[in-house]
């Protein structure tokens, strides 16, 4: 078993509803229990700057399957709930990230773990604080990469 994060962002159609809906059908997946889940933010959308703001949110899930299916699982429920892929760091109506899973270090084609940029983005390490603030992401704490970024551009939204 291990204790594993995943990172959900949208910025297409209801926002929050995507996430929610991800979230419950993450809950549904054999082999994944959810036990923690951020609020949502709402952020400035990063890489690509032309584009809505986002709402970006984190779970831990504690889990018995691997990096790899638990990417595989992430990936079907973004395609279950219609994502298109199109432009890298463009528009998308759900995007689930794995984040970490249990101290792991993983290399693969389409899966590096701890996500190699968690530390220098504020969408992720915002959410993520509220739940896991001392998780180690590869050399550095969750509370400890925040502080660096900082929160500009970040609002937590209202239950
Ligand atoms: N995801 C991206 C690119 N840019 N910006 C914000 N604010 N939130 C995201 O989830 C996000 C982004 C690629 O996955
Ligand atoms: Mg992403
Ligand atoms: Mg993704």
């Amino acid at each position: 078993m291990d204790i594993a994060a995943i990172g959900l962002g949208s910025n297409m159609g209801d926002k929050r509803a995507n996430i929610a809906a991800a979230i419950a059908a993450l809950e549904k997946v054999p082999g994944v229990r959810v036990f923690a889940r951020s609020g949502d933010y709402r952020t400035a959308p990063w890489g690509f700057e032309d584009q809505d703001w986002f709402v970006n949110a984190c779970v831990l899930v504690a889990t018995s399957l691997t990096p790899r299916a638990l990417l595989e699982a992430c990936l079907a429920i973004e395609q279950s709930l219609g994502r298109q892929r199109d432009l890298r760091w463009g528009p998308r109506l759900i995007d689930l990230d794995v984040l970490f899973c249990g101290g792991r270090a993983v290399s693969e084609p389409g899966l590096v773990l701890p996500h190699p940029h968690i530390a220098a983005r504020a969408f992720v390490l915002a959410p993520l604080a509220e739940i896991a603030p001392a998780a180690d992401i590869g050399g550095t704490t969750v509370a400890a990469a925040l502080e660096r970024v900082g929160t500009a551009g970040i609002e937590r939204l209202a239950p």
